[in-house]
């Protein structure tokens, strides 16, 4: 199976251990994709890896009013109060349905396996060092992006996350409690925002830009701006063999018309959009539908754009397209983008490849929040992503530590 330790080859240590821990959970046997969902069984099973892994290093563990999870080195309240807030790692565990074993796991592991080569070298961080674990950054179910993020800087409301509610109808509360993570408390937290002097997410790239740089590990320089968007289409449901066409009044023509127009918009417009998430009631062979609900994911370099493409689609299907989740664009810290690309340069010299990138990170939601944020990423010989076939070479996964922990030194 793609993805899964033995890609790592024989040479053993703690990132090939724990990338093995991590490969069969939420793995369907089937496809050898992830369903890794927010507050389930699943995450459970997450989370409790990431604490231990935390406590194996003697990091304390703590939760934010987010449901995110923070492992850090010292004492990084007493840091804060001094004005010495610390540096903090890590991405997520979660994933989209069916996804690939790096997007996210491969920030978490990488931050540990960092911290471990720092400590083997005899850094001796002069700030606390953390490693964060984000709540829901893909919002499969829930279906609001960056969410742990999002509460945690205030961008998501409280109340509104509260009563999301997932295909079931469970809310994100309910799901909570059942979790045992009270959701009373969600919202945001400024306490563990106080904490983060810096904040540097590693992750996979979604994309072939290192591959054309022909570089293991880049830089990030920018996020596009995107959201995501129901479409509400209603018709009659009647019967598929009896109704006459002149009499039927069935939503699958309104989507069909918002697909196509998604995919045209998108090219008028120079960005990206996909319909990939429908649901369909009653969803029989032999009914017209009364109902499709469809998603659409729309993003592109200018913001406008995005928008344009948008109402596009809401004209082609005769509905309003309804916000239910946007991220604006964000350009990460150029000094710190810049003293990465020096601190990591080639060996010819030449600073590392910086590259943007259309997918979302909670790193861009940290940086609208203020905070100096910064991104590595490492190839991915494909570019594939949100599927099971996503993929990074164990050398470059091994570069990506490297460059991790040589970022670490030169931001400390
Ligand atoms: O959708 C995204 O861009 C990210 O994977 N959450
Ligand atoms: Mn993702
Ligand atoms: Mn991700």
């Amino acid at each position: 199976m793609r993805g899964q330790s033995r890609d790592f080859g024989p040479s053993g240590g703690a990132f090939e251990r724990m990338w093995a821990e991590l490969a069969p959970v939420g793995r369907a046997a089937s496809t050898g994709g992830y369903r890794r969902f927010a507050w389930t069984r699943t995450d459970a099973e997450l989370r409790e890896w990431f604490t231990g892994e935390a406590r194996a290093r003697s990091l304390e563990v703590v939760g934010d009013r987010a449901g995110n999870l923070w492992a850090w080195t010292g004492d990084p309240d007493a840091a804060a109060a001094a004005g010495r807030p610390g540096l903090a790692l890590g991405s997520h565990l979660d994933s989209v349905p069916d996804g690939g074993a790096f997007d996210g796991p491969l920030g978490v592991v990488s931050a540990f396996a960092a911290l471990d080569l720092l400590r083997e070298q005899g850094f001796r961080p002069p700030r606390p060092i953390g490693i964060g674990c984000f709540a829901d950054e893909e919002g499969a179910r829930f279906g609001i992006a960056c969410a742990g993020s999002k509460l945690l800087t205030g961008v998501l409301d409280a109340d509104r996350a509260r009563a999301l509610t997932d295909a079931d109808g469970t809310t994100l509360a309910e799901a909570m409690a059942a979790a045992g993570a009270g959701p009373g408390d969600l919202g945001r937290d400024d306490e563990a925002l106080r904490r983060i002097g810096t904040f540097l997410e590693l992750h996979v790239e979604q994309g072939r830009g290192l591959v054309h740089a022909g570089a293991a590990v880049g830089v990030a320089e920018s996020i596009w701006p995107h959201g995501r968007w129901r479409l509400d289409l209603r018709g009659r449901a009647d019967h598929a063999g009896t109704t006459r066409l002149a009499d039927r009044d069935d939503p699958m023509l309104a989507l069909a018309a918002a697909v196509l127009a998604a995919r045209s918009a998108a090219e008028r417009h120079g960005a990206v959009a996909t319909v990939g998430k429908l649901r369909v009631e009653p969803n029989g062979v032999n009914a017209i539908p009364s109902a499709v609900t469809a998603w659409l994911d729309a993003r592109g370099p200018a913001e406008d754009d995005v928008r344009a493409v948008v109402a596009d689609v809401g004209g082609a299907a005769g509905t309003g397209p309804v916000e239910e989740s946007w991220t604006p664009p964000t350009t990460f810290d150029p000094a710190l983008r810049d003293r990465l690309a020096a601190a990591l340069a080639r060996p010819d010299g030449t600073p590392a490849p910086v590259l943007p990138t259309g997918a979302g990170h909670d790193a861009g939601i940290l940086a609208a929040a203020g905070i100096p944020t910064a991104m590595l990423f490492v190839r991915n010989p494909t570019g594939v992503s949100h599927s099971p076939a996503e993929h990074a070479e164990p050398d470059d996964c091994r570069a990506g530590v490297a460059a991790l922990a040589r970022a670490v030194q030169a931001l400390l």
